[in-house]
């Protein structure tokens, strides 16, 4: 055994991951720790998958009901998807095999804002909870729980689910232990208190999950490593869409808008996110705060070098040399980072009150500031909402960002009109392609749409746009937000009709 483990009752509940996986049954509802690849349980998962097929391999129907933070890993969501082991799965994922599932219609799948989630488990909209399958970093005597590399929406599921599984994963530095803020003050309305977090780094919580020892049915002991995101060498793209984004908070500051250290930085994941954060690095800026999501390796990067001060999360999602720098590293950043709850981190009463500069990437953006974030042609799943519209909706500044063209150039993301919303114009405040940023607070519909062809279409696209939009408001229906309806939706379809678009 590993140590890990220092409640003595406790230590007799440590199983193989298949005795574990043998406690779920065919629909049951299962909340599992892990978001962007972090904190996942590593072990039973792949067993239950194992189990389930050979329960189908019977000719017995077993599937489940998966609840997560956010994305997991293959070992997660692949095995399962792999195994057709999965009814329904939510809130965010980014599985190539269950986005496979889902969009060929044998997965169902709610997308729902990450901040959501617990509320509406609690209220049961989502049906009873039967088990809570929760990695952690250790066990306390007291027989209190260690947060691993994420915290997702673990507190909820521990308290909620009538069995608790926990994998306790040595690959996961002790140090971790003090980096987490559990708040336990949550309530449904009419209950609820103001949250008491005026600055990134205020502590409102405790630093373990409670779990009565009694609810624990087995415990797996794990050695394996989080996802690690890799990340592509920052591109031109990349490059140009940061540069745009630092050079417009310049401006900010030099109107009074924003303070020198600017405001607490929120950032999407991907590779652009991380370029903007490499940007920042390169700015005069010093003390900066994140009141984020996820800590990809730009925001260590900025924190070892004090451009940033504090960082608040959920998540980590680091790269394997991320992640081994991070764990080598890990006392530089004890007191410097915070991982909470996601609806805490996802907070919109804490995002408004921060001022948090919001940037997350999309799939397209139309002319007029619809933004979407989730859907390839208005039908198929890419990924999911996430925590974009959390943030979006109650950030200072909402800034959407992504390359002007897709699919090596053959599609332009800055459309007529776009083909699913995430998020409505009202809740956009720049759009950034690597052409250029489109600022369109306080300008009225067609300012913005002229806005953002001037600034955010690329050259090979622009002029098809300009033709659309000149049409559109000599012969729309109505001139406040111009549109030639058949023609708008039918600019998507051509790219199906001349194959350029598949499904995955
Ligand atoms: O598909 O890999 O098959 O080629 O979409 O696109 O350019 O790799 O960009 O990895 O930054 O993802 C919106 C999906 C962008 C992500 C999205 C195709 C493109 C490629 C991915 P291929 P890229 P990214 C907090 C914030 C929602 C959640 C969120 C996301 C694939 O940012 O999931 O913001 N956001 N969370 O080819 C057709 C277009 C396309 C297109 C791109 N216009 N039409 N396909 N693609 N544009 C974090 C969390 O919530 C956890």
């Amino acid at each position: 055994m590993s140590g890990r483990i220092a409640h003595r009752g406790l230590r007799s509940k440590v199983v193989s991951a298949a005795q574990a996986a043998a406690h779920i049954r065919p629909g049951d509802n299962v909340g599992m720790s892990g978001f962007t690849g972090a904190g996942h349980p590593k072990a039973v998962p792949r067993a239950l998958a194992d189990m389930l097929s050979e329960h189908r391999a019977r000719g017995e129907d077993f599937r489940i009901g998966v609840w997560t933070g956010a994305s997991t890993a293959p070992e997660l969501d692949g095995a399962l998807a792999e195994a057709d082991g999965i009814e329904l799965r939510l809130p965010y994922q980014s599985d190539p095999v269950s986005r496979a599932k889902i969009n060929a219609g044998t997965m169902e799948y709610i997308d729902v804002h990450l901040s959501h989630v617990a509320q509406m488990a609690w209220e049961g909209f989502l049906g009873r909870l039967d088990v809570a399958l929760v990695e952690v970093a250790g066990i306390t005597e007291e027989g209190d729980l260690v947060p691993s590399t994420s915290v997702g929406n673990n507190k909820t599921w521990i308290d909620l689910a009538d069995k608790v599984i926990l994998e306790v994963n040595t690959r996961q530095p002790l140090e971790l232990d003090g980096m987490h803020d559990i708040y336990y003050g949550t309530a449904l309305p009419p209950n609820r208190r103001p949250l008491m977090i005026t600055r990134p780094d205020d502590r409102i919580g405790v630093p373990h999950f409670a779990c009565p020892p009694d609810k624990v049915v087995a415990i797996v002991e794990t050695d394996a490593p989080d996802r690690h995101t890799l990340f592509k060498p920052i591109d031109e793209d990349s490059r140009a869409i940061a540069g745009h984004l630092i050079d417009f908070l310049e401006l900010e500051v030099k109107a009074g808008r924003m303070p020198a250290d600017l405001l607490p930085l929120q950032s999407g994941v991907g590779n652009i996110a991380n370029a903007v954060l490499a940007g920042l690095g390169d700015t005069r800026h010093r003390g900066l705060t994140a009141y984020t999501e996820v800590l990809q390796d730009g925001m260590l990067d900025l924190l070892e070098s004090g451009t940033l001060r504090f960082a608040s999360a959920t998540a980590f999602s680091l790269s394997p040399a991320g992640a081994a720098h991070f764990n080598e590293n890990i006392g530089s950043f004890q007191g410097r980072v915070l991982l909470r709850s996601q609806e805490i981190s996802n907070h919109p009463e804490v995002i408004r009150r921060l001022g948090v500069i919001a940037t997350n990437g999309m799939i397209e953006a139309d002319i007029y500031g619809n933004i979407n974030s989730t859907h390839v042609m208005g039908s198929a799943i890419q990924n999911g909402i996430g925590g974009s519209g959390d943030f979006a909706r109650n950030a200072y500044v909402s800034a959407f960002v992504t390359p002007s063209t897709a699919k090596g150039g053959a599609l332009s993301c800055i459309v007529p009109m776009v083909s699913h919303v995430d998020h409505t114009e009202h809740d956009v405040g720049v759009v950034i392609t690597e052409q250029g940023l489109a600022d369109l607070r306080g300008l009225a519909p067609r300012r913005r749409a002229q806005r953002i062809i001037d600034q955010c279409a690329h050259p090979d696209y622009r002029p098809m746009l300009q033709d659309y939009f000149d049409r559109a408001v000599s012969g729309a229906w109505g001139r406040q937000t111009p549109h030639l309806l058949g023609e708008a939706l039918s600019w998507h379809t051509r790219f199906m009709e001349t194959g350029t678009m598949r499904l995955p």
